[in-house]
């Protein structure tokens, strides 16, 4: 099986520090995070940032401060720079012209989101023009996208646009499942993962794919993600429980877990350089 990539989800949009004491929110505490995280296996960070009051923001300069912190640490530490993934989904309520912004420094990866869906008790907008709009700001970058894809009919768009000539393969693919409004990874009294091997036999070839369980679904879709071949995202954006009813330490707590789970099924962890490799074949 190809090395696991592990995806590390720091900060999301939707939480602040009042649910999770460590969430990071600043660019000093996101550069810690980043470097606790890849020190524990972590090659990709899926980064939203924050304004000065610690709102949600897809502001240019609040990224590039960021990023700045994060690379400076990252170097600090001799650690080789892991992939910055930025958000374009952002937070719920946010338009697409902001969302599509930090593309254009030019990250690695960002992440693209294929409709509009239920999210709790929000709407979660992706409309197709919207959509488009997106495709083409990726492509205007030279940004890869990885697809978040919470539901069949995602993928189903995801086809629409490949066939339109939208996007390019391969295809990197996040199953973000359990998020109220999207589908969940099991059916009831199910627990394998065959709702996850039925959405792996509907995607576009050449493809990649890992799986980001919401809330209490983190670890058994990691699971099951290890045991098929795939990659796993955690993070507190996720997940704030390392098991029922323990809040985890932090985000590298999340990742150590996953990567003690990974060595014990026999599944060896992608450097930051394997995990280029994987995702940037044609670089
Ligand atoms: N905050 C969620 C509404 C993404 O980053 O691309 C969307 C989200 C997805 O977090
Ligand atoms: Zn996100």
């Amino acid at each position: 099986m190809e090395e696991l990539i592990i995806t590390c989800a720091i900060t999301g949009a939707e939480i602040d520090k009042s649910q999770h004491p460590q969430l990071p929110v600043t660019p000093g505490e996101q550069a810690e995070a980043v470097v606790g995280v890849v020190e524990a296996g972590a090659s990709v960070i899926h980064i939203h940032v924050r304004d000065d009051e610690y709102g949600p923001s897809q502001e240019l300069r609040h990224f590039e401060r960021s990023f700045v912190a994060i690379r400076s640490a990252v170097k600090a530490a001799g650690l080789e720079q892991p992939i910055l993934q930025i958000s374009t989904g952002g937070a719920v309520g946010e338009k697409m012209e902001r969302r599509i912004q930090p593309l254009t420094l030019k990250p690695e990866m960002a992440s693209f989101n294929l409709g509009t869906m239920n999210f709790g008790n929000d709407t979660f907008v992706n409309t197709r023009p919207d959509m488009r709009a997106l495709a083409k700001a990726f492509r205007d970058n030279g940004v890869v996208p990885e697809f978040e894809i919470y539901d069949l009919g995602h993928i189903d768009e995801l086809h629409s646009l490949i066939k339109e000539g939208a996007v390019d393969a391969p295809y990197h693919v996040q199953f973000v499942l359990g998020v109220p409004g999207g589908a969940l990874p099991f059916g009831p009294e199910e627990t394998t993962g065959k709702r996850v091997e039925f959405l792996i036999s509907q995607l576009p070839q050449p493809f990649s794919w890992g799986i980001a369980g919401v809330g209490r679904f983190e670890r058994p879709c990691a699971e099951i993600a290890v045991r098929l071949g795939g990659n796993v995202r955690v993070g507190l954006e996720d997940n704030l429980y390392l098991r029922k009813g323990v809040l985890a330490k932090n985000n590298a707590e999340l990742v150590t877990d996953i990567a003690c789970l990974a060595k014990s099924l026999g599944r060896s962890i992608a450097s930051v350089a394997e995990a280029r490799a994987i995702l940037f074949p044609k670089k």
